[in-house]
């Protein structure tokens, strides 16, 4: 039955948007079996590194000082700081608050005690289930680095599948560090040499394939500099092209990459210190281009990067961009480049991902985005009825379900 006029239009977006299940394709999440490394209530919510960078715009006590403080002391200042003597309308204050409402408390006490009290009184499993049923999430994609102690440990000793929780195969240190963790692999019985010869690289093709099938690994993913560049005589580009891109093509999974992060730039910050510079489009074409195989998943850092990036993914089906990331994860800019790629890309997107390090954090990650995607989708339905089209129901909750999850398991099901 077609929808009569705006008002039901709007209705029916704002019903479809609020009620899909979301499949979030990239945070830093981990499934209980993690344990201590899912990160969860007020106090990791406050002490999130974009707080921390905040904070800093007013503290003036040496870097070292608010890391030797404890998690509660950090949590303390940062809320008297950016909360009390501030107001918190910057995006990641406003997501804290977003998350206490949604969670039935009471943030015009502004009473951080209370607030902790809440969540003295939860077990982990059981406050899992609530942020998914609170957000609306059906799965989210993990971060998972096998260069990681902690990480690793767990999956060769206490691994348990929740299905909620897909893994990701992060590649960073192999890829942006190799003359540092060759011997990490030799360590662990891969037969490597620092110099790229065929036998590493059989070796390096061998680790690939091995913790992605462990994982069962439904991409593997990087972070890249805004200098990433392919073809290159670097040791990061001779990995992706003759171990990453076999490896990927060998499992029919794509290759995210994350490209624009300057890391570090004040070391002082921590996980805080890193920013962000245009990177390059053409590294990006030329690999859609030579590996027409190979699916690429690309969210870039840069703002500046955004309108190029939808005009090459128009030019390859091997290519998905993904997600508003990190500084662009901010109203006004998920606004634009939302109605950037929708009247470049319509349905064949992946509008957002949350990138959340907090559990709480999908909670208002999601309910800040379905908002903004709502707004954008109900204005694109708009201009459509007014040539005279005439939308159903079930076109806007088919498209929905698309960009909110569907189109990233066709894409990663896609066979080319
Ligand atoms: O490399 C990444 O996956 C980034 O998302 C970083 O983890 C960054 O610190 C972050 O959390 N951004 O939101
Ligand atoms: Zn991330």
């Amino acid at each position: 039955m077609a929808i009569k006029g705006v008002e039901e239009l709007r209705a029916v977006v704002d019903t479809a948007v609020t009620e899909v299940k979301i499949t979030d394709v990239h945070t830093h999440l981990y499934a209980p079996c993690f344990g201590d490394m899912l990160l969860w209530g007020v106090d990791e919510l406050l002490t999130y590194h974009y707080l921390v960078a905040e904070v800093f715009r007013w503290v003036d006590m040496p870097y070292q000082d608010f890391w030797n403080m404890s998690k509660k002391e950090q949590a303390d200042l940062i809320w008297k700081t950016l909360f009390i003597d501030n107001s918190p309308y910057s995006e990641a204050c406003r997501g804290v608050l977003t998350v206490l409402n949604k969670l039935g408390l009471d943030t015009g006490k502004r009473d951080l005690e209370a607030y902790r009290q809440y969540f003295a009184g939860k077990t982990m499993e059981e406050y899992v289930d609530q942020v998914f049923e609170i957000s609306g999430v059906k799965e989210a994609v993990m971060t998972n680095d096998p260069f990681d102690d902690n990480e690793r440990k767990v999956w060769f000793e206490s691994y348990k599948a929740d299905p909620r929780f897909e893994a990701a195969l992060r590649i960073d240190p192999l890829l942006n560090t190799w003359d540092q963790v060759w011997t990490r692999l030799k360590e662990w019985g891969y037969n490597v040499e620092e110099e790229l010869n065929p036998t590493t690289l059989k070796e390096i093709r061998r680790f690939l394939s091995e913790w992605a099938n462990r994982m069962q690994a439904v991409y593997m993913a990087v972070s890249l500099p805004p200098t990433f560049e392919v073809p290159e005589n670097s040791s990061r580009a001779v990995i992706i092209e003759e171990c990453v891109l076999p490896v990927c093509r060998e499992l029919n999974i794509p290759l995210a990459m994350m490209i624009g992060v300057k890391k570090l730039i004040n070391p002082g910050l921590i996980l805080a210190g890193d920013s962000v510079g245009k990177g390059s489009i053409d590294t990006v074409e030329y690999l859609c281009t030579n590996y027409p195989y190979n699916k690429f998943m690309v969210t870039m850092l840069s703002r500046e990067n955004q309108h190029e990036l939808c005009v090459v993914v128009r030019k390859f089906r091997n290519l998905m961009v993904f997600g508003c990331w990190w500084f662009l994860n901010n109203p006004s800019i998920i606004d634009e480049m939302t109605r950037m790629r929708f009247e470049l890309l319509g349905v064949s997107v992946i509008p957002q991902h949350s990138d959340a390090r907090v559990l709480d954090q999908l909670i208002y990650k999601w309910a800040h985005s379905r908002r903004i995607i709502a707004d954008v989708l109900f204005d694109k339905y708009k201009d459509l009825m007014e040539t005279g089209w005439k939308i159903d129901k079930s076109d806007i909750r088919r498209d929905v379900e698309k960009l909110f999850g569907q189109n990233f398991w066709d894409f990663v099901n896609k066979k080319l």
